[in-house]
């Protein structure tokens, strides 16, 4: 049986439209469950809405709509724009799913009647707009600390979760797996500023709103958004039923989240699963944000653009490629267009396009489309095929640690030694005398089968460009079991690619 791989995104909330930054996350997950699915792995990749909460009841009451009315809206674009990005999804959960609703009140019932969750008086201090309740420490100023605007004092009546009773047992967890925090310096921060100072109990039903899962014993709560979000994870599995899928997926692979959300992944989440006695993740990844004019992209200030002008104007893989590749995997990067155009130009179009057009119509012109190989190598062809060779073990290794702006450099290195290739064995004077014609053979094969691993390994990040490459080469065999083949025949013909990347103009 093949090894099983969970991968998450965070659930949105859909309190308005997303936005480049939730693209970035979702584009990456998306990569990597391609990259395990072509590995073989049974994957499964899930995305999702996180749809209750004051924010969203007050968005609704301002547009004049329900709630519910207000989130399909903002759903349907989401689904359209994961569409137009190419996102692979197995699965979108949406939190006002009806056998989410059910299974999150027998999971808020079980700890409860088991001790876990008990009811008290919450006092604290909120940030509307980002939904988190702040200790007096934590916003000292009166300013909440994500986005810096006024927090409000409350006081209810509220259950809560013993997250203290857990603090010992996560300590030793994370001694136990070194590896289920990444990057590493967001383990210490966890450690640092929220775990060894103490955890307190968790707050985690609210009665000053009204849109959420009511607490089915006490039906003036609703239960408050981490308990419901953070279980979409398991309820889409079937649990607290142990079906076929819960036992087959749980649990997860990989959580991929942003790094302010870390918390709550490394925290709240594994405290709820050990006092539910399931496993925990593999691993929380915490990744950076993208930057735009020096501040965060975020609904809450409003400072960005609809995605899809971006993929209409420069095309889906021009998009996914910047999301994958510009930013190392784990910090902030800067978005703007002019870095996306430069990425495209220079990555895209120079290195990748150009060389796949001149070796495809070489291929045509001096063997009429049909290349095999007469293997009359010269001792300069090492460079490239050794690193052709290499490839598949280099970029699986680099993916397993989710260095994905890594894992293609590395590619593009093999493609830029193609261009090089062809500088260093000027095909075209080889071309000029007959008895060079099987080294020219040769030459153009060693490119296309550069052309071919690369567009093979490429599937999973840029899978339209790579469609379009096999086209080109004229070949099906295009899943990883063809990185190992040997000598690929192109003796299909080879056809004359559509441009895969327009030149932009840089103003
Ligand atoms: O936090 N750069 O939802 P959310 C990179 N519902 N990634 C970004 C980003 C940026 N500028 N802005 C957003 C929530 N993201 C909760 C999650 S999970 C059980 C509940 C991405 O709509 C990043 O993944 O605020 C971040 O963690 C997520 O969107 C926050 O999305």
């Amino acid at each position: 049986m093949n090894k099983k791989f969970y991968i998450t995104t965070p659930i949105y909330y859909p309190s308005a439209e997303f936005h480049i930054g939730h693209c970035y996350t979702t584009i990456i997950a998306d990569a990597i469950a391609r990259y395990k699915r072509l590995s073989g792995y049974d994957v499964f990749f899930q995305t999702g809405t996180d749809e209750h909460g004051l924010k969203i009841e007050n968005k609704a009451k301002e547009a004049g709509v329900t709630p519910k009315e207000y989130v399909d809206k903002i759903i349907e674009n989401a689904k359209d724009l994961w569409q137009s990005l190419n996102i692979s999804y197995d699965f979108f959960i949406r939190t006002t799913d009806d056998f989410h609703v059910k299974r999150v009140q027998e999971i808020f019932k079980k700890l409860y009647d088991q001790g876990d969750i008990y009811k008290g008086e919450y006092k604290g201090l909120y940030c509307v707009p980002c939904e988190s309740f702040w200790t007096e420490t934590q916003a000292a100023d009166g300013k909440c600390p994500d986005c810096g605007r006024d927090v409000t004092e409350v006081t209810e009546e509220a259950y809560f979760f013993r997250l203290s009773k857990y603090q010992h047992k996560l300590e030793e967890f994370y001694e136990t797996h070194p590896h289920f925090i990444e990057p590493e310096s967001r383990k210490n921060e966890m450690l640092n500023n929220f775990i060894r100072p103490g955890l307190e109990d968790l707050c985690v039903s609210r009665t000053s709103f009204t849109w959420g899962i009511p607490v089915t014993f006490d039906e003036k709560h609703v239960i408050y958004v981490w308990i419901d979000a953070l279980t979409n994870y398991i309820t889409s599995l079937g649990y607290p039923e142990e079906t076929p899928e819960f036992k087959k997926y749980w649990p997860a692979d990989l959580h991929l989240v942003g790094k302010e959300i870390v918390r709550f992944h490394t925290i709240i989440w594994p405290a709820i699963l050990m006092a539910l006695g399931l496993e925990l993740p593999h691993q929380v990844f915490g990744h950076g944000w993208l930057i735009i004019d020096g501040g965060k992209i975020s609904k809450s200030l409003g400072n960005y653009k609809d995605p899809r002008e971006y993929i209409n104007t420069y095309g889906v893989d021009a998009v996914r490629y910047f999301a994958l590749r510009e930013v190392p995997f784990g910090s902030d990067g800067t978005f703007s267009e002019k870095a996306l155009i430069t990425r495209t130009n220079g990555d895209l179009c120079n290195i990748l396009g150009n060389l796949v057009s001149r070796t495809i119509q070489m291929g045509i012109k001096y063997f009429n489309g049909v290349v095999k190989n007469p293997g009359v190598s010269e001792d300069i062809d090492a460079y490239l095929v050794d690193s052709i060779n290499n490839l598949k073990s280099v970029v699986s290794e680099k993916v397993d640690a989710l260095k994905i702006n890594e894992a293609l450099e590395c590619i593009f290195e093999v493609l830029r030694k193609c261009n090089k290739y062809i500088d260093d064995t000027t095909p075209w004077v080889l071309a000029k005398e007959e008895d060079k014609l099987p080294r020219l053979e040769t030459v153009i094969y060693n490119l296309l089968e550069g052309i071919r691993i690369c567009a093979i390994l490429l599937q999973a990040f840029i899978p339209t460009t790579s469609e379009k490459i096999f086209k080109g080469l004229n070949i099906t065999n295009t899943d990883f079991s063809a990185l190992d083949i040997k000598e690929e025949v192109y003796n299909l013909g080879l056809e004359k690619p559509a441009n895969l990347f327009e030149r932009i103009k840089e103003d």
